[in-house]
């Protein structure tokens, strides 16, 4: 095992490597029509492992798409079954598609283990089969499969991150600007209206001034709380970077954007926002500008109207809503 980490190039010792060396019950779906080799299969597997058996193969393709297993054991002689097409099928549903697969081969078949290498078997064994040399390979397919696991909540760990802002935890503009467009583009599609907010919180730099960078940093938290209990869950949310917001809003017409913006502004004028552990409130209030799709594609027009209304309500005096 630990030669396994070394060919992955694994640190000894990092997370991932020890990861990839821990043993470890695996859930293999064990699809095999010809009960005494089954028994046989599974006596042996499931010292191990958990198993389960497909006995009838009609049902393996939905079995492995919906059981949750980490590995198919696949006979390639089943009876009126076409094994390879099972395994192509696995191979080509969404759910399924990296879901490990060991052919269990005749060994007078190399056509078949070849076709069935090209079409995504991870790895194939010969009959009669040989205990601890399955027992091996599956061990090795679980690696795999957990280090491909683990590799992949790293990814969309780290991809979340980028587009999230980690004080309020909102999307930030990186997010906003990846999926405006295709907002703006679903709303033409189904000639639906779609409208905008920039919020700004008036006179925040005076919050700083007066209570401290970390008051001004829990108003910012309270505030993204607070405006989240106003709006829908299909509205996205993204903090623009200080005290800037914006908040998106599929199928609204401006008439009823406007509604849901002056809603906001009353809900967080009418809230004491805690600023420190001490139990400390102070009042904030916000101006908004909204805007209205168009026509087409024009995210950064949107946002320009939008910003040029919020210009409008800072001009009028703040604490205000202006088109
Ligand atoms: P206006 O009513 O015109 O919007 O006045 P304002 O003071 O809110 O606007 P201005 O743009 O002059 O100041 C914004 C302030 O927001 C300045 C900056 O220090 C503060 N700020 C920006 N990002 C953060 C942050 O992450 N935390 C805190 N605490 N303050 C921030
Ligand atoms: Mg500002
Ligand atoms: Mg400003
Ligand atoms: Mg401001």
């Amino acid at each position: 095992q630990v030669e396994a980490s070394g060919t992955l190039g694994l640190q000894p010792g990092s997370k991932l490597g020890a990861l990839v060396e821990e043993g470890g019950r695996g859930r293999v779906l064990l699809v095999e029509d010809r009960a005494a080799s089954a028994e046989r299969l599974v006596a042996s597997l499931s010292q191990s492992h958990t198993v389960d058996l497909a006995g009838e193969p009609d049902d393996a393709l939905f079995r492995a798409a919906t059981g949750g297993y980490d590995l198919v054991v696949i006979s390639s002689a089943l009876k009126g079954y076409d094994a390879l097409r099972i395994c192509s099928q696995i191979r080509s549903l969404e759910r399924t598609r990296d879901l490990p697969i060991l052919l269990l081969a005749e060994p007078d078949d190399r056509a078949r283990i070849v076709r069935g290498l090209d079409l995504g078997v991870n790895d194939y064994l010969l009959r009669p089969v040989d205990r601890d040399e399955l027992m091996a390979r599956v061990r090795s397919q679980l690696r795999r499969k957990r280090y491909a696991d683990r590799l992949r909540e790293i990814m969309q760990a780290s991809l979340q991150m980028a587009v999230t802002d980690p004080l309020t935890g909102l999307h930030n503009r990186r997010y906003l600007e990846s999926h405006l467009g295709g907002l703006i583009d679903a709303a033409a599609d189904g000639d639906k209206p779609l409208s905008l907010m920039i919020l700004d919180i008036d006179h925040f730099k005076s919050v700083n001034d007066t209570y401290g960078h970390d008051a001004g940093d829990e108003v910012l938290k309270a505030f993204a709380e607070r405006v989240k209990t106003v709006i829908r869950g299909v509205d996205v949310l993204c903090r623009l970077g200080g005290e800037e917001f914006i908040i998106v809003m599929p199928d609204t017409s401006l008439e009823v954007a406007g509604r849901v913006a002056e809603r906001v502004r009353q809900s967080v004028g009418g809230t004491a926002f805690p600023i420190d552990k001490g139990g400390r409130h102070i009042p904030v209030t916000v101006s908004i500008g909204i805007s209205e799709r168009r026509n087409g594609r024009e995210a950064d027009a949107m946002m320009k109207r939008a910003d040029r209304a919020l210009y409008q309500s800072k001009a009028l005096g703040r604490n205000r809503v202006s088109a």
